[in-house]
């Protein structure tokens, strides 16, 4: 599905990917008004695209049109595999387009970012552009950054290669074996963890039960010692050894005695 602000070149794409003018363009901003879906066969691969409205930063919590096209978007989300965060490449990664992309990481949808009207930006490489969005947009772990130029159908093969391969990731499933193996690398590498009483995390196990997005379950001495910093330490260390690039993850600490999970991993 594609999401993003205003007039960034959502059904543009849209269009792009179709090779035809399906979809309404126009250069006034709030063109598209609800979600559309259209099937489309790509490289022998039913796809579904989802054009959705504009979001616009809401100034008021009762404003009805923006409430409307947000909780569309949302149900549009629910639909989806993975989004399309359009952003107007001469715009940047607005504090609207990180909203955005927080509400995709939390409906647990894998994200590509696609730097359109990238014809109209002058004097940057995409290597500078993804490292900005990297850095913006941090919480999503590895961002895919795409840019495009809609109008010329330049960028759209990169961009769906990019949409499969985050697909992909958020339906990744990590073999027990491989993933303790990551897991007690990083431990060795950095200790975990302890209370100001001294007390410190101890994982005993990790396996993944279910995927879409890939979900770790931790086994842990005490799930309240599994900080955020340690958790993105870990997920580091989980996206360098597996492609995970554009998915979210879920971690889930459980509490477990030690003598009975310790025998399993030591
Ligand atoms: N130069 C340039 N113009 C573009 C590009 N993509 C889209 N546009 C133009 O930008 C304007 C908005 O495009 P739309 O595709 O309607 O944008 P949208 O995101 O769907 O807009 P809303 O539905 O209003 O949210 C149109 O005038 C497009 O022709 C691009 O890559 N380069
Ligand atoms: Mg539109």
């Amino acid at each position: 599905m594609f999401l993003g602000r205003p007039n960034v070149g959502k059904s543009s794409l849209v269009n792009a990917l179709l090779g035809e003018e399906r979809v309404i363009v126009d250069a006034r901003p709030g063109t598209t008004r609800d979600a559309t879906d259209t099937p489309l066969l790509y490289d022998g691969r039913r796809v579904v695209l989802i054009d959705t409205a504009g979001l616009r930063r809401r100034s008021r919590v009762d404003d009805g049109v923006e409430y409307y096209s947000t909780r569309r978007a949302q149900d549009a989300l629910e639909r989806a595999d993975v989004a399309v965060l359009v952003i107007d490449a001469r715009e940047g990664i607005a504090d609207q387009d990180q909203r955005i992309a927080r509400m995709v990481y939390e409906a647990g949808r894998a994200s590509v970012i696609a730097v359109n009207k990238w014809d109209l930006l002058s004097g940057h490489t995409p290597e500078q552009v993804r490292r900005v969005a990297q850095e913006r947009l941090r919480f999503l772990g590895e961002v895919l950054v795409v840019p495009t130029v809609a109008t010329q159908r330049r960028g759209i093969e990169q961009l769906m290669a990019a949409v499969l391969r985050a697909a992909q990731a958020r339906a990744t499933r990590i073999a027990t074996g491989p993933l303790n193996r990551v897991i007690a690398e990083a431990l060795g590498a950095h200790n975990p963890p302890a209370d100001p009483a001294g007390r410190q995390l101890n994982i005993y196990y990790a396996t993944q039960p279910t995927t879409r997005p890939p979900t770790i379950v931790l086994f842990v001495n005490d799930p309240r010692l599994f900080t955020d910093g340690y958790r993105r330490y870990l997920e580091r260390r989980l996206r360098e050894g597996f492609d995970l690039a554009g998915t979210p993850l879920r971690w889930v600490p459980r509490r477990r005695r030690p003598a009975a999970s310790a025998r399993t991993t030591r």
